[in-house]
Formats: C-alpha cells, sequence, structure tokens
C-alpha cells in the first residue's frame, strides 16, 4: 500500500505540471475485469454529436456496443436498409443524424428497471426508446412546437412520462410561425411535452403540452418520494431576449427553475381542460421485432394547456444565474440548481416550497402570468463557494451530493443537508455530465462516480486536430473520492446511467424465433429460397447459414433493376450473425441477426458479373460464402434464374 502510493506520488511528480495522475494505488486492481469475468455495472452513455448511445462496463470501461439512435450506422446497416430508414423519418423527411445528449433510463418505484433507455436528440426535436433486450432503438417520436429539445428525456417515478421541453422558445408550429424576430416577446413560446409510455410495450404518446413563457429550458427532473407528481425545469434566457444571447441572456441576477404540478396538468388534462391544435405534423415511427421492420406515421394532433389559464399548475422560483441542471435528491425533499454563472449551489425544499404556495408566498409581480415564489421561501440553502461553473449533480446512497464544475474542472462533494463541502477532485478537463451509479434515483447504489469530460488534450497519445471525449471513474465509497481510470468515449458523452449488471443481463435477447418472424419478405427455409421479378423491380428472397447464401448464383438482372435482397438469417444459435454485401451497392452491408429478415437495396448501374459475400467471419468457410450476380442490358433475353449448388 504504501510502495504503491510513493510510485504514484513520484509518478505524478515527472509529470507536466496540470496533467496530475493523482491515481489511487491500487486503482489497476479495482477496476481489472479479468479476461472472461463480467462487469459489475452497464455504463449506457450518450454519444452527443455522434447521434448514437454507446454502452461500456464499469468498472473496466470496457466498450461493449455503440447503438445508432438518431444516426445511421453502416455495420449495421442501420438508416439503410430498407426495414430501418423509416426509424429516421421525421415531418422534415430522412434526418440521418442528431445530437443526443440526455440518456435516462425506465424506472419502476424510482428504480432503474432494466426494460428501456430514453435518449434525447437535441436538433431536430425527438424521443427515443431503446429496448435493453434487443440494445436496438424500438421506437422515435417528434416533438411539436419545439426548437430544440435539451431538456428531455426526463422520467417520472413509474415512467408514467418522458418530459421533453424546448430548449429554444419559438412561436407555435403551424402557419403563425413567419414573424420577425424581435417580435420574440410576443409570439415565442415554450412548450413541455408529457410522452407517456405504454406499461407492457413501452410505445410512446404525447398526452399533451404545456404551454409556457417564452423561456429557455435547459434540464430537468422530475420529483420522486415526497416530490412525486411534480416535476423542476431548469430556465435561462429569463431576459427572453432573442439575439447575442451570451451578453443578453445573462443581464438578470436570477433566473428561474420552473415547478409543474403535473398531476394536477395530467388532471386538468384528462378533464377535456386541454385545446386540441391540429396544425402540427410530427413523425412517430416504431421497429416491429416480429415482422423485422419499421413503420412510419405522421400525426397532426396534440392537446395543449396553457400554464397561463390555471392557477395552481406552475410555479416559479428564482435562481441564480443561467442554470443548467435541476436535479432532485434520492427522497424527493431538495432540489439542487447549478447556476453556470453563479458563485453557489442554491438547494431548493419541496417542503418549504409546499408551504410558500400554500401560504401565498409570492413576489409582488408574476412572471409572464405565472406566480414567483420568493427565493428564500423555497430555499433550504446554498453551498458557499463550490467551484466555478457548477452543471449537474447527483447523489449517493449517503446523504451526499457531487456536482460537476466545467469552469474549474473539478467534481465536488458536499452534503445535502448540511451543505458542507467534504471533497473536490480535479478532472481532465473541464467536465460536464457526471454520473452515480443509480445516482438519479430513489436509492442510489453509489460506489462509482463518472466523469464525462469535454476536452482531453494530452491525456491520450495524439490524434490529430480531433481528439476523443473521455470518461474519468471514482471510487466514491470512502469520505474522499479516488480517480481510478480514464477511458474514451464515442462522441461527445453527456448524460448517462449506469445500473448493476443483474438487474439487466438475463433480460438480453439471445436470437429472433425463426417461427416468430413475420417479415413479408422472409424465405422460409432454403426451399423457399427464389428470385422474383415484377417489371423492373426484382426480389431476391435470400436464406444465410454456415457457409452458404442461397441462392448464391443469380441470372436474369438487368442494369438499371431495383433489386432488393431480403436475406433471412436462418441461424438459430447465439452470435451466429451473417453479413452481406455486394459490389456498387450505394449504402452498406447487412448484418442479420439470427431469425431476423433484412433488406438492402441494390441498383446495378453496368453489366457484367457482381460478387456478393457474407461479411461477418462466422465459419471456417466464411470465405467461401459468396456468390455472383449476372447483370444484362436493359431488355435482354437472359432468363431469371437462381440456384445454390447443383443446378
Ligand atoms: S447538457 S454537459 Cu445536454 Cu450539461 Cu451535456
Ligand atoms: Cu456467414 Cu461469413
Amino acid at each position: 500500500m504504501l510502495a504503491a502510493a510513493a510510485v504514484s506520488i513520484s509518478f505524478s511528480a515527472c509529470r507536466p505540471k496540470g496533467a496530475g495522475s493523482a491515481v489511487a494505488g491500487n486503482a489497476a486492481q479495482r477496476t481489472y475485469v479479468p479476461p472472461g469475468q463480467y462487469d459489475e455495472f452497464y455504463n449506457f452513455v450518450s454519444g452527443g454529436f455522434s447521434g448514437q448511445m454507446s454502452v461500456y462496463g464499469l468498472p473496466s470501461g470496457r466498450l461493449f456496443r455503440v447503438i445508432p439512435v438518431f444516426s445511421v450506422d453502416p455495420e449495421k446497416a442501420w438508416g439503410y436498409s430498407e426495414e430501418t430508414k423509416p426509424m429516421l423519418m421525421t415531418s422534415h423527411g430522412f434526418v440521418p443524424w442528431d445530437d443526443l445528449h440526455h440518456i435516462e433510463s425506465s424506472f419502476t418505484d424510482g428504480m432503474p428497471d432494466g426494460k428501456w433507455m430514453f435518449a434525447n436528440s437535441n436538433n431536430t426535436p425527438r424521443l427515443a426508446r431503446i429496448d435493453l433486450t434487443t440494445y436496438r432503438t424500438a421506437e422515435i417520436i417528434e416533438i411539436p412546437n419545439t426548437g430544440g429539445n435539451h431538456c428531455s428525456p426526463f422520467t417520472t417515478e413509474n415512467s408514467e412520462y418522458v418530459i421533453a421541453a424546448t430548449r429554444f422558445s419559438v412561436p407555435p408550429d403551424g402557419p403563425g410561425g413567419d414573424v420577425p424576430i424581435s417580435s420574440y416577446k410576443q409570439n415565442f413560446k415554450g412548450h413541455i411535452s408529457f410522452v407517456s409510455v405504454d406499461k407492457e410495450t413501452g410505445e410512446f404518446n404525447i398526452a399533451f403540452q404545456l404551454k409556457t413563457p417564452g423561456l429557455n429550458f435547459d434540464l430537468s427532473s422530475a420529483g420522486k418520494g415526497v416530490s412525486n407528481g411534480w416535476l423542476f425545469l431548469s430556465c435561462y434566457n429569463s431576459e427572453q431576449s432573442h439575439t447575442l444571447l451570451e451578453v443578453n441572456a445573462s443581464q438578470n441576477d436570477k433566473d428561474f427553475i420552473l415547478a409543474i404540478n403535473w398531476k394536477k396538468a395530467e388532471e386538468y388534462f384528462k378533464a377535456g381542460r386541454g385545446t386540441k391544435q391540429t396544425n402540427v405534423r410530427y413523425a412517430h415511427n416504431k421497429y416491429n421485432e416480429h415482422t423485422h421492420s419499421a413503420t412510419h406515421e405522421i400525426k397532426t394532433e396534440v392537446t395543449v394547456l396553457d400554464v397561463a389559464d390555471f392557477e395552481d399548475l406552475a410555479y416559479l422560483i428564482p435562481c441564480p444565474k443561467s442554470p443548467h441542471g435541476t436535479d432532485v435528491s434520492p427522497t424527493g425533499e431538495y432540489i439542487v440548481g447549478s447556476g453556470k454563472l453563479a458563485a453557489l449551489i442554491p438547494v431548493f425544499s419541496f417542503d418549504k416550497l409546499q408551504k410558500a404556495i400554500a401560504a401565498g408566498d409570492f413576489e409582488s409581480e408574476r412572471y409572464d402570468g405565472i406566480p414567483v415564489v420568493k427565493y428564500e421561501s423555497a430555499l433550504h440553502g446554498e453551498v458557499e463557494k463550490p467551484g466555478l461553473g457548477p452543471l449537474h449533480t447527483e447523489f449517493d446512497d449517503k446523504g451526499n451530493a457531487y456536482t460537476s464544475f466545467f469552469v474549474s474542472s473539478e467534481v465536488v462533494k458536499w452534503n445535502v443537508e448540511k451543505l458542507e463541502v467534504l471533497d473536490r477532485q480535479p478532472t481532465y478537463y473541464s467536465v460536464g455530465h457526471l454520473m452515480v451509479a443509480g445516482g438519479n434515483s430513489k436509492k442510489p447504489y453509489g460506489k462509482y462516480l463518472v466523469a464525462y469530460n469535454k476536452i482531453t488534450k494530452d491525456r491520450f497519445l495524439p490524434t490529430g486536430p480531433e481528439l476523443c471525449h473521455a470518461a474519468q471513474l471514482f471510487d466514491i465509497s470512502g469520505d474522499k473520492m479516488e480517480l481510478l481510470l480514464d477511458f474514451p468515449t464515442i462522441g461527445e458523452p453527456h448524460y448517462a446511467q449506469a445500473i448493476p449488471a443483474d438487474v439487466i443481463k438475463d433480460r438480453s435477447l439471445k436470437i429472433y424465433d425463426i417461427n416468430a418472424n413475420n417479415h413479408p419478405f422472409k424465405a422460409n427455409g432454403e426451399g423457399e429460397a427464389r428470385v422474383e421479378r415484377d417489371g423492373n423491380i426484382v426480389r431476391v428472397y435470400m436464406t444465410t447459414i454456415r457457409s452458404h447464401l442461397t441462392p448464391d448464383v443469380i441470372e436474369g438482372i438487368q442494369q438499371g433493376d431495383e433489386v432488393y435482397f431480403h436475406v433471412t438469417n436462418i441461424e438459430q444459435d447465439w452470435d451466429m450473425p451473417h453479413g452481406f454485401a455486394i459490389k456498387g451497392a450505394g449504402n452498406s452491408e447487412l448484418l442479420i441477426m439470427p431469425g431476423e429478415t433484412q433488406t438492402i437495396k441494390w441498383v446495378p448501374d453496368r453489366v457484367g458479373i457482381f460478387p456478393f459475400y457474407c461479411t461477418d467471419f462466422c465459419s471456417a468457410l466464411h470465405q467461401e460464402m459468396s456468390g455472383y450476380v449476372r447483370v444484362s442490358p436493359k431488355g435482354s433475353n437472359v432468363a431469371l434464374t437462381s440456384y445454390t449448388g447443383n443446378k
């Protein structure tokens, strides 16, 4: 122990100043997961501007999967196969990219239940549900009346709703949107969407929206425990300025946390008090595990309730200064506001908030019709001198909070009741989000904290101008946080979730049951493999099994035909995908899981012989798993034929 500490001290002493390596002496042992053994936690991490979600193990930091959500992925043909293209459709058409900031788990009684991960897209406003049996994006819904869905996806205690609120207030959808931008104060509105989640299937539905003044909603947390039924959203730009926000939205000493009584809002909605808005257009895309295909539809109606029309729905709490994270403690009693430009962290008390509301303890002036609770009346207290640029807060199982500080590049531990700073550790560098295992649940697992850093500079081998982002793993089981590990991440990681492996791992699907495959172009065994022509559309019903494709000889295709390879993997063994690729295809490969059917479109642009092959090294004779298509000129009389083995 002593020797290890001495080694780490002398090691850090010869590093350039500031690049610190103050790593716990036995960090290697504490993060080493021996070959063949499992990690203790799954870590689901947002991929930021990569549009993906990645799955790591903790404490090892090993990367298991990268799941395309709002992005195309040629490895899996996501967005390239005919079956998955509808998933990326929006009211603007096919949108194959987005900025995925936040991952939040589905909850049962305030605890992650391992069913789904929810994800937001920050640019073209969408919400996604990722299924934790298949590790695929199962559903995407577009959010109307919204400009930038940053304040999302925050989940209520029993996943009744996933919240999606607009980062940029904008005029509501429809023809009334053509207004001068300088008319912000009259015409720009915020909307908070309550997207319901079906208990069994997880299916989304925009139950209702709340229309609010033109604030910018940054982040949010649903109440839990004592505050279950409430929702807290941080708001910046209370100035409602529309240009040079850097300056103009930093004028007010305090912005707000908006407290919403969502149970009340739900009551009003169910009582028919909302207004139907019928000039919206938003996509709703679902992936069906039996047809192995996605569907896309456009919806045209949403119910809106204006918070200003109701006395007891919404209250503003002043919060210094351009708050970013708003985080609710495990009991639900404390609400932490992290003002990006504030020199302290205010902690509000739900109990005091309720008393202030009951007593009408408000500022003399409303804000655009909404009562403003007096700051002191809702305040539990302030954490003094915590650091610079607080962003996000998570909680452990011992009454402590952990806040990330972007500007001073550190994570700070403090006691929630006593508001005392207990420890601070540097991060390398400029931490954005941080995450404690279960740190947003009713009973945090504690043990680990991960800092997700924006800048890595000298932490890894240089790779040109573009460097990786990174995560840093801390052990928080003792009094002091101990840095254990750095690991690079996919894209820009923002929020993440860590869930014990035991909650999730047995849910994982191994194969798709071939008998439950209802794909309209499935080949039910090699006997059904065939090629059919309908005008210039040719459908190849193909099967794969070690180590041949059926058919593997295809003739009678003509230049300019629209050829669809519907490939069914008839294996029923775990971890036995096959791939499919053909020369000149303008999209990607297919990677077909056992029991699944997937389709790639190919339009041959010239005559000749086109080889195709399996792309996944599946057996000793994988290299033999190939075939040929003969392409003849348009109008040729070469007969359409196909076979494998003897003709
Ligand atoms: S927000 S740092 Cu979307 Cu903090 Cu990521
Ligand atoms: Cu199938 Cu390689």
